[in-house]
């Protein structure tokens, strides 16, 4: 989708700290980190949220959620803890509307979130 950022990375066209490369998704650093690991999982094809990625595509979904994992395993997070998150909507703050999966770790990120 032109005008899309994640879209742009995906592609190639906008640069990103890459962390994992699979054949339908992409794992990179998050430009502005809430947490010592602050990694986006991305579906190369554009969904705009989890529950569109979840019903056009679930075989994508369960790369993206493995994705997500092997980069928290890679990051050296696995075994301390890490959160996953998807923002839906703008109560969610989703300032992206291209589905990215947050992987936080590296500190204690308490709970509840807020
Ligand atoms: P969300 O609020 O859930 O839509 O999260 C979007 C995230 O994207 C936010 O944590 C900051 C990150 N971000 C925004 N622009 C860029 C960018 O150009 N490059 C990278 N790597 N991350 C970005």
């Amino acid at each position: 989708m032109t005008d899309c950022l994640f879209c742009g990375i995906a592609a190639g066209d906008i640069p990103a700290t890459l962390v994992l490369e699979r054949s339908r998704t992409l794992a990179f650093r998050d430009l502005n980190p809430q947490a010592p690991t602050h990694i986006l999982v991305i579906a190369r094809d554009h969904h705009a949220d989890m529950g569109a990625l979840a019903h056009a595509d679930p075989e994508v979904m369960a790369e993206l959620m493995a994705t997500a994992h092997d980069a928290a395993v890679q990051e050296g997070v696995a075994e301390t803890g890490y959160r996953s998150v998807f923002n839906s909507g703008r109560d969610a703050h989703q300032s992206v509307q291209h589905v990215h999966l947050h992987v936080l770790g590296g500190r204690n990120l308490g709970w509840p979130p807020g």
